[in-house]
């Protein structure tokens, strides 16, 4: 496992708009990744927009439309059932146009064993050219998550993690194997359903957590 991904350093530094892409089976928390993401970018300075590439669940495009409501950040959107990478591209389009610094890219969550959703999502990935790849897994998934990590890695390329749900995992030991596993950066730890809810993650914290401190 490594922590070598200085998150605010690489928007600094890269070229923009630099596009995010998050990916992860369903429910691990991705569209409200987002919110705080571009919540946590505002903070910092840089302007984001959001592109809602969950063209496939019913609401998805709802859902993270409220979410840019409420951070402030411009969405791109098209009807359900679109095609997410021409989402995408237009979301890219609209940032180099506006001179955005983050394009958040949504995407549908999809289990790790659906072909079709793998390719399709790969796909994406062909059209977005993103800069950044983030899986975003559920703590509560236990030895799944790692199973799942492997696999979309193996689909996309994983750049970095972000573990959900950690403030409903008592221990966390699933963020360890799942950022081991595949030797990825552990970003952020997710610790509720707040905008500011999400944390740079701290080994010494989690290791704390999991073989207990001496009381
Ligand atoms: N307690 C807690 N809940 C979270 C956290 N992250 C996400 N959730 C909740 O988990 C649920 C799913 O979150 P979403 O962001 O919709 O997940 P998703 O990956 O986009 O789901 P799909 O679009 O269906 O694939 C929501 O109810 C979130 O509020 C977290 O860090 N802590
Ligand atoms: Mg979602």
């Amino acid at each position: 496992m490594s922590n070598e991904l200085d998150f605010e350093k690489f928007v600094k530094d890269r070229k923009k708009p630099i596009v995010i892409m998050f990916i992860g089976v369903n429910g691990s928390g991705k569209t409200l990744c987002i919110a705080k993401i571009a919540t946590m970018l505002k903070k910092m300075g840089f302007s984001s927009v959001m592109a809602a590439g969950d063209t496939f669940r019913a609401g998805a495009i709802e859902q993270l439309s409220i979410h840019a409501e409420r951070v402030g950040v411009k969405i791109i959107k098209h009807g359900p059932g679109a095609d997410p990478a021409a989402v995408a591209y237009d979301a890219i389009d609209h940032a180099r146009a506006k001179h955005k610094d983050v394009v958040l890219l949504d995407t549908a969550g999809r289990v790790q064993t659906n072909i079709n959703l793998m390719d399709e999502m790969a796909k994406i990935k062909r059209v977005a050219k993103p800069d950044l790849i983030i899986f975003v897994g559920d703590a509560l998934s236990g030895n799944d998550a790692v199973d799942q990590a492997k696999r979309f890695n193996e689909v996309v390329g994983i750049d970095g993690v972000i573990l959900t749900k950690v403030d409903t995992d008592a221990k966390g030991g699933s963020a360890l194997s799942v950022a081991y596993t595949i030797a990825k950066p552990l970003l952020f730890i997710g610790v509720g359903q707040g905008y500011n809810d999400q944390v740079p993650f701290d080994p010494d914290w989690m290791i704390n957590n999991i073989f207990g401190k001496e009381e």
